[in-house]
Parts: C-alpha cells; sequence; structure tokens
C-alpha cells in the first residue's frame, strides 16, 4: 500500500464499483492470508458498569442513568478460568477480557495480571483492554506476555468529541503508543453508524492506516437504549461492507473483525463482509452486556463458508 495515501484517496476507494472494491480486497485477503481461516475470539467481561467515562454508545458508562444493567466488581480468577475452559472448548484462538474502568485500578491491576497467565495456560492468545494506560502499565502487561491490547479509536478526529467528551483523541493514541512500545500488539478499530458522516469513516481508517494495527474490530454500533446514540439511524449494510473491504485493502497484514451487531446480520451479509476481507470474529453468545450471534448459528455459518 502505498504510504503516501490520503483520506481522498480512502473516499475514492469508497466510491468504487462494489465489485472491483470487493475483487481487490479479495485479491490482498488471499496475498497475505489463507482466505479460509477465520480467527476466533471470544470476550469476558471482567468488570461490569459504573464507567466515569461519557462514551455516547456505551451502556456501561455511570453518566447514562436510564440505561438497565447490573453492575459487577472484578470477576474471580476461578470464574475466568471457567470461563477460558469454555472458550477453548468452542475452538477460540484468543480471549478477550475487558473492564469497564478509565485506567485500571492499583488493587485490580495485580489481578488481571495473574488473569493474562491463566489465558496462556490453556494455550489462548491474550487482549485486555483496560482504558488508558501508563507506560509502568504496559511495561508490566508485557511482563506476563500480553498478546495484544484492545484501545479503539473509534472514529474520526473530528467526530470524536461529538462521541466521547472525558478524554481525547491523543490520549488515545498515547496509551496505544505506550503498549507498541513495549512490544504489545494492537487491537485497534472503530464503530461504524454513529451517525458520522462518509468523510469520518475516511478520518478513522486513515488513522487506522497510520498505526497499522495487527488487529481490526470494525464494530456496527448496538443501539443501547438509555445511551445518547441508543436510536440512532441504522447503517445502510452496503456501507458496512465497503467499510471492511476498505480496512483489508489499508491493512494488509492485520486480523480485520466483524466485531460488534452481528446479532442483527444475515447470514449473507456476513458472507460478503468475508468476501470483502474480513477473517475474524466473536464467538460466543454475549459480548460485553449485549447479545451476540449464537454460538450453535456460528458453527453453522462457518461451516458453510469453508464447506466443511
Ligand atoms: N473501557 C475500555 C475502553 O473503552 O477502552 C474497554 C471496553 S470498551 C466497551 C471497548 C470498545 O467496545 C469500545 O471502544 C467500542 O469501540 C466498543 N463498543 C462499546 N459499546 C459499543 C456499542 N454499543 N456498539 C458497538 N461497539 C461498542
Ligand atoms: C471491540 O472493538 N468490540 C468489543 C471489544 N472490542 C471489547 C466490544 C463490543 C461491545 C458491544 C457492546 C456491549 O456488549 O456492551
Ligand atoms: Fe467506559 Fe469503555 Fe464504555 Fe467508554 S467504552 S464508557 S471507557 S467501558
Amino acid at each position: 500500500m502505498d504510504k503516501n495515501i490520503t483520506p481522498q484517496h480512502i473516499l475514492s476507494l469508497y466510491r468504487l464499483p462494489l465489485n472491483q472494491l470487493i475483487w481487490q480486497a479479495g485479491d490482498v485477503l488471499r496475498k497475505y492470508f489463507d482466505s479460509d481461516k477465520i480467527q476466533k475470539s471470544t470476550l469476558c467481561n471482567i468488570k461490569t458498569g459504573g464507567c466515569p467515562e461519557d462514551c455516547g454508545y456505551c451502556g456501561q458508562s455511570a453518566h447514562w442513568k436510564n440505561v438497565k444493567i447490573t453492575k459487577e466488581k472484578l470477576i474471580s480468577i476461578e470464574e475466568l478460568t471457567k470461563q477460558c475452559q469454555e472458550a477453548k472448548n468452542n475452538g477460540a484462538d484468543r480471549f478477550c477480557i475487558a473492564a469497564a474502568w478509565r485506567t485500571p485500578p492499583k488493587d485490580d491491576f495485580n489481578k488481571v495480571l495473574d488473569m493474562i497467565s491463566t489465558i496462556h495456560s490453556f494455550g489462548l492468545e491474550s487482549c485486555a483492554t483496560l482504558g488508558m494506560l501508563t507506560e509502568q502499565q504496559a511495561t508490566a502487561l508485557a511482563g506476563v506476555g500480553l498478546s495484544y491490547y484492545n484501545h479503539n479509536l473509534d472514529t474520526s478526529r473530528e467526530y470524536y468529541p461529538k462521541v466521547v467528551s472525558t478524554r481525547t483523541y491523543e490520549q488515545r493514541l498515547e496509551t496505544l503508543a505506550n503498549a507498541r512500545s513495549k512490544g504489545i500488539k494492537l487491537c485497534c478499530g472503530g464503530i461504524i453508524g454513529m451517525g458520522e458522516t462518509r468523510d469520518d469513516r475516511c478520518g478513522l481508517l486513515f488513522e487506522l492506516f497510520k498505526l497499522q494495527p495487527e488487529s481490526v474490530p470494525i464494530n456496527q454500533l448496538v443501539g443501547v437504549p438509555g445511551t445518547p446514540l441508543g436510536t440512532s439511524e441504522k447503517l445502510d449494510h452496503i456501507e458496512f461492507i465497503r467499510t471492511i473491504a476498505i480496512a483489508r485493502i489499508l491493512m494488509p497484514n492485520s486480523w480485520v473483525r466483524i466485531s460488534a451487531g452481528r446479532d442483527t446480520m444475515n447470514d449473507e451479509l456476513q458472507m460478503l463482509c468475508f468476501l470483502a476481507g474480513a477473517n475474524s470474529l466473536f464467538i460466543g453468545d454475549k459480548l460485553l452486556t449485549v447479545s451476540n450471534a449464537s454460538l450453535q448459528h456460528d458453527k453453522e455459518l462457518l461451516s458453510a463458508l469453508v464447506g466443511t
């Protein structure tokens, strides 16, 4: 991919006829990956709700009083171990732990380090998403061998302050730099369908292109009742497919994941996303607080996809 690419180039990719765009993205996928390999991650919410941040899409923010959610403290190692075993039995490659924190509190951080070692004891790759990280926290996570740190840019620089006010885009980039500087791979993507324009989607993809995260989750907004974005207008499916294809073209070496929102996508739409270069998904009946596509249905989807 040309290093001199601009948001304008990305816009011209969005304007390609769909067939040409999917064809180009599929070529990139086949060149860089085994196109029949779909990476499977499992999510575990280790601390639920009560988050001090005001992300307009998130049901776990303490700012949105009308969201129906049960707050939970950090789960135990025993509970985590049980979930790792289930994920392993279900064929997961990676186990991702998520916490509704602005940044990890000191008392809980050491327990999180133990959790990462537990994940590795099952032969699973690890991913953690714990909010902002200092360099010291990143060093400690790298010390236990954390494979990936997830921290999403979510949208363009310009649209970001309309979605979140309690932190800045620059702070997001700092955490990502702290993780990468300690040798942790990056999992970084965004949310499509928050009322942003196509230019904003180009802006997000441009930032991701510069960062080249090893893993790129593309979430379709799940409208959580009670959040400011809970009643956002539904995104055009074709625009979602185009976004996946462009992510694949811009980040040829990365796992591109169809992340949140799959439970409202039919099989044909998901298949088109895979043809357009996606090669990763979350398996398991639940994401963090909302439902995911069911495990049983995903087994059927994946076997239909790879023809077994
Ligand atoms: N608190 C941490 C943080 O924000 O970095 C980690 C957990 S947070 C829930 C992880 C990501 O999930 C967010 O950055 C966002 O991209 C995605 N997400 C959260 N709520 C969502 C929703 N309703 N629809 C789609 N994606 C969502
Ligand atoms: C990511 O990009 N998507 C995941 C994961 N990283 C942590 C989270 C999706 C959350 C969907 C809304 C919920 O379950 O509350
Ligand atoms: Fe907190 Fe993360 Fe939700 Fe934002 S997305 S409110 S930081 S849990």
